[in-house]
């Protein structure tokens, strides 16, 4: 049976806030405050029984060796001697951030009937651009049965940030769907993370129907707002588009293919005038799961949305008009919305059968008790981000994250699958 499958990233024991994504405003704004991994990591798996809550079927990425000492060998140090800027780009737990792992296209849009997913490159970040090894292990792993197709990055010079920049519209998760690939141009404030270039190969690669294929640019404007990713405006799910009105470059344009090749598209648009850029990025309102649950189109937000006025109004309205999302839930990711990632950014949506999946990567609620007692014992209460060098931490983080390993037997997928 073919399902939207959430596979969502366990916050790492070496979660902190160094501040090192430009243009991603949270992380910069926070930058050099305590984290609390142990918090962070439970507030991701309260989301998950929430989602198990909805009806949803749920799976786990697994937090990365932290620090990657393979990347910093391959930069001539290690990470005692290694320079704080370094130090802190190997340590990062930014592999929790599982919309960026890869970009995924379901069996019924792909040439050989497979479900296609081709981990991001992430080449803009440093501290980002060494996460594709150990996600592409993850996910050969995963998805080894013969219904996936797993493929390696795409090459540098062109960024690619995963399902963050790429939405797939259908009249229902077993249909065939329309993909949209949304890239950013460079000149403007802040780096443009996604390329087109890498999306068009991704498609090609994926085995697209071109025709069934739109490559969209994210407006400028956003860009300088502080969207770093399309999926800090824009949300998309079976045939629900949910976008803020300056959201893409040429709106008209997009809204247009999408009706012709989607007769039954149900375009919820967000005004500015009712929510501004910036009402819209502080709280995150984009950066929902849209989902399916018996009530219909649901929205799982973050707590931000409802501190946020405009926001609340916005939704309320909708729903008292009607409007095809038909339930709103909140969930608490404070601790990952500092650094700018919100209930999706949290997850990759894989529409497939659960059952073709690797069990060790599915969870119910007994798995998530299991590894919520891994991370009560051994992650870090508090990080502080001058600390990162402490041998003690480095210590504490490599034992707390080979605990959860081989609690989810998972012990030895790296050194199986590494990629050469
Ligand atoms: O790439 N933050 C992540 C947030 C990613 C959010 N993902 C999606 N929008 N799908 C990023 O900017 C902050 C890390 C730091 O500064 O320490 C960070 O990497």
């Amino acid at each position: 049976m073919t399902v939207e499958i959430n596979f969502d990233g366990i916050v790492g024991p070496s979660h902190n806030y160094a501040g090192l994504s430009q243009g991603n405003l949270a992380a910069t704004a926070h930058a050099g405050q305590v984290s609390r991994p142990r918090a962070a990591a439970l507030q991701g798996l309260d989301k998950m029984r929430a989602n198990l809550a909805l009806g949803l079927t749920q799976g786990v990425l697994l937090p990365h060796r932290r620090p990657d000492r393979r990347w910093l060998a391959s930069l001539g140090t290690d990470p005692a001697s290694a320079p704080p800027l370094l130090r802190a780009q190997a340590m990062s737990a930014s592999a929790m951030w599982a919309a960026n792992a890869a970009t995924v296209s379901p069996a019924p849009d792909t040439a050989d009937g497979r479900c296609h997913l081709s981990v991001a490159n992430l080449m803009t970040m440093p501290h980002r651009s060494h996460e594709w090894p150990e996600t592409l292990a993850q996910l050969r792993t995963a998805f080894a049965d013969p219904a996936f197709a797993v493929h390696g990055p795409v090459p540098a010079p062109f960024g690619d940030e995963g399902a963050a920049n790429h939405m797939r519209l259908a009249a229902s998760h077993g249909a065939p769907g329309v993909e949209v690939f949304v890239y950013t141009l460079p000149g403007g404030p802040f780096p443009a993370r996604q390329h087109r270039e890498a999306g068009e190969a991704i498609a090609r690669r994926h085995g697209l129907d071109p025709a069934r294929t739109l490559f969209v640019q994210q407006s400028a404007e956003a860009v300088a707002a502080g969207a770093f990713h399309n999926d800090v405006v824009a949300v998309a799910n079976e045939r629900v588009l949910f976008a803020h009105e300056h959201a893409f470059a040429d709106r008209d344009g997009f809204y247009a293919n999408l009706r012709r090749l989607l007769p039954e598209v149900e375009i919820v648009e967000v005004p500015a005038a009712g929510v501004s850029l910036a009402d819209a990025i502080a709280s995150y309102l984009f950066n929902a799961q849209l989902v399916t649950t018996g009530d219909g189109p649901t929205l799982v937000l973050p707590e931000e949305a409802r501190a946020t006025p405009t926001v609340w109004d916005w939704l309320e309205r909708h729903r008292a008009g009607n409007g095809p999302i038909r339930r709103v839930e909140t969930v608490d990711v404070t601790q990952s919305m500092a650094n700018g990632g919100g209930p999706a950014c949290l997850r990759l949506r894989v529409v497939a059968d659960p059952a073709r999946v690797d069990p060790r990567f599915l969870v119910d609620a007994a798995k998530l008790d299991a590894i919520a007692a891994v991370v009560r014992r051994w992650w870090p209460e508090a990080i502080h981000p001058d600390a990162l060098g402490d041998p003690a931490l480095v210590r504490d983080i490599e034992a707390a994250h080979a605990q959860l390993l081989s609690a989810l037997d998972l012990s030895g997928y790296f050194t199986v699958n590494q990629p050469r």
